[in-house]
């Protein structure tokens, strides 16, 4: 019998699994039990495995409890998600970055907003956008002039970190400029359409200074949650110091009187821009909460 070990899933590939212990990378494959949802293998998880060996492979045996689990990008046990936008090329999509925000407060996982090149479009463009994010801690950078990477840097120890975002936002680059002895994979942006190209295929943990910098696939769609709507506003941490006065108990700072979430917005202290696809959300949220039984 081979001795089991203890490791963590660092990358996965069709169907087969680099599993890192004390610094040591093994290939395992996982056995039939695995292939239920809930129980796949995912970049992230800490495994029980028993390495491979002259006479057989290496096997998955078990999956440790997770702290949590992220869908898109699929990656588990997350201590900070570094959500990368481009201050042009691709245009931001903030939709994508609010919906990617509600996703971290549901998961319990801090996150913050990296707005990378900012050499094309100079450091104002960038700060306006940092100012539809007033209580998210935002990182003004540059991959190509090597700006704000010491900034960034100090987040990236000591911890699991994924970069997510958008194709062509420059999450790569970004990692590349971080660990400057990685030589990952790097694409363009599509002339004509000013997307990125999908260039990196799969997440995958690379250590780094005491924990693990997760460079991941872009993605440009992102479902909300099934929630009950009332429950959205929980997710918006620019709204909470304005929340509890409003003159309706269950107000969803929608457009009710007496709202100090709106008041707020009218006196710029939330940024409009982000309240007005607040309420998009929202009304997503209420069709489909409508339609949960359809
Ligand atoms: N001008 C400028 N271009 C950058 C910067 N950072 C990255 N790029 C360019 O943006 C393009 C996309 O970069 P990637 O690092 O591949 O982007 P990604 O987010 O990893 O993209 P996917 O892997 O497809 O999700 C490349 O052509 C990079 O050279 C930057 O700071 N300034
Ligand atoms: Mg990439
Ligand atoms: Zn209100």
């Amino acid at each position: 019998m081979s001795d089991i070990k203890i490791g963590r899933i660092i990358k996965g590939i069709g169907g087969f699994y680099s599993v890192e212990s004390h610094g040591v990378i093994y290939t395992c494959k996982a056995r039939g039990k695995f292939r239920k949802d809930e129980l796949t293998p995912t970049v992230g998880d800490m495994v029980e495995f028993t390495p491979p060996h002259e006479t057989h492979e290496g096997v998955l045996k078990k999956l440790l409890d997770r702290k949590n689990l992220m869908i898109r990008p699929r990656v588990a046990n997350i201590d900070l998600i570094i959500i990368v936008i481009a201050a042009m090329d691709p245009p931001p999509d903030y939709t994508l970055v609010d919906k990617m925000l509600i996703n971290a407060e549901m998961m319990h996982t801090d996150a913050i907003i990296c707005i990378n090149k900012h050499d094309l479009t100079g450091k104002k463009v960038a700060e306006k956008i940092a100012n539809q994010y007033l209580d998210i801690d935002t990182l003004i950078v540059s991959a190509h002039k090597n700006s704000g990477i010491k900034q960034l840097k100090k987040y990236c120890q000591d911890k699991t970190i994924c970069f997510g975002g958008q194709s062509g936002t420059g999450k790569s680059s970004l990692l590349n400029v971080i660990m400057p002895d990685s030589t990952i994979e790097v694409g363009e942006v599509s002339k004509k359409t000013k997307r990125g190209k999908h260039t990196t295929r799969h997440a995958e943990l690379i250590p780094f200074n005491g924990g693990y910098l997760v460079d991941t696939p872009g993605f440009s769609l992102l479902e909300l949650p099934m929630m009950e709507p009332n429950e959205l506003q929980d997710y918006y941490k620019d709204f909470a110091e304005f929340e509890g006065g409003c003159k309706y108990k269950t107000c969803r700072h929608d457009s009710e009187p007496g709202c100090l979430v709106l008041e707020a917005v009218n006196e710029n202290k939330i940024s409009k821009e982000r309240h007005e696809r607040y309420r998009t959300l929202l009304k997503e949220a209420e069709e489909k909460w409508r339609s949960r039984y359809d």
